[in-house]
């Protein structure tokens, strides 16, 4: 039964569900996504998952042919239809095919594409003792030339940070904003306590407002932790008490040590621990 991907209106054989090479998402990575998980049979903050999306088609003048609700329909169709109970969805809405050049009056039909299948986790260790990151020269794309806040399917300037990171044997790269200023990882946010406050720099530092970060900072609101959503440089990252990544794949996921400092004494500290905990029980009881 598995193996069913939604596309533009059905669900086909994964074989069969197949896009033209004329579509701008694959010419131009004109188009938008989203990465969704499945807990227990439940899409995870599924609703902010598409008013995401939209505000990214949104930005990019590309109209979804589908209301949001139908949106919701069609992802939850897909995922019983592969019998995901824990997994995970990408979903993609992209330009349609047209002719070759920029405009994108002369493309039609965006095709609605969304897929449900298992997740390759992050090694159990890694939670444990946590990640290394290395700090990229390409800086994060500018807010005026591609806003990070938009998902589209240009990932390139990531997939370059990203490059860089395991070139140097590490699984994340951190990246800095125009101004210098710390961004976020190339498929994760970034978060800080220092002195007991947790930080986090704030969606105009040119970041993805990722969804597993808004859910950390209810998280973290309701247990009583002072969140500040502050510009942050390397230095306040070096010098901090603890670190820890968030993200629709990674979930939270401590940090040990950047560009080979230590942080902290070297080891996940207790806000990440519990954080994490109270991610996994948002995650996992319910
Ligand atoms: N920053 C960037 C640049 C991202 O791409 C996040 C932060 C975290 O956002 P969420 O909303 O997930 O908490 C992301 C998310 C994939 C994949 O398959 C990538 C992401 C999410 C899911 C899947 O590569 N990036």
């Amino acid at each position: 039964m598995a193996g069913k991907v939604f596309i533009s209106g059905s669900l086909l054989d994964k074989e069969q569900a197949v896009v033209s090479v004329y579509d701008h998402g694959l010419l131009y990575g004109d188009g938008v996504f989203e990465g969704i998980r499945v807990y227990g049979g439940k899409v995870f903050l599924h609703e902010e998952h598409i008013q995401r999306l939209y505000e990214s088609a949104l930005a990019i003048r590309l109209e979804i042919p589908m209301t949001q609700a139908e949106m919701i329909k069609a992802v939850e169709e897909t995922v019983a239809a592969n019998g995901i109970a824990d997994g995970y969805v990408r979903l993609v809405v992209t330009r349609g095919a047209g002719t070759l050049g920029l405009d994108i009056r002369r493309t039609s039909d965006p095709q609605v594409i969304i897929i449900a299948d298992t997740i390759t986790l992050y090694p159990p260790e890694l939670y444990e003792n946590g990640l290394e990151l290395v700090t990229a020269s390409t800086i994060r794309n500018h807010p005026s030339a591609l806003n990070p806040r938009i998902k589209s399917l240009n990932y390139l300037n990531n997939i370059l940070a990203k490059i860089e990171g395991t070139d140097q044997g590490k699984m994340e790269a951190l990246m800095l904003n125009h101004k210098g200023e710390v961004a976020e990882c190339t498929g994760d946010n970034i978060f800080i306590v220092k002195d007991g406050v947790l930080k986090t720099p704030p969606p105009d530092a040119g970041i993805l407002e990722g969804i597993t970060r808004n859910a950390v900072i209810r998280l973290a609101d309701e247990g009583g932790i002072t969140v500040r959503q502050a510009a942050l440089v390397r230095h306040d990252v070096y010098i901090a008490d603890e670190c820890f990544l968030t993200g629709t794949a990674a979930e939270v996921i401590p940090v040990v040590a950047v560009d080979g400092r230590k942080i902290g004494d070297g080891k996940p500290g207790p806000t990440t621990k519990r954080l994490l905990e109270l991610f996994r029980k948002l995650t996992r009881d319910e």
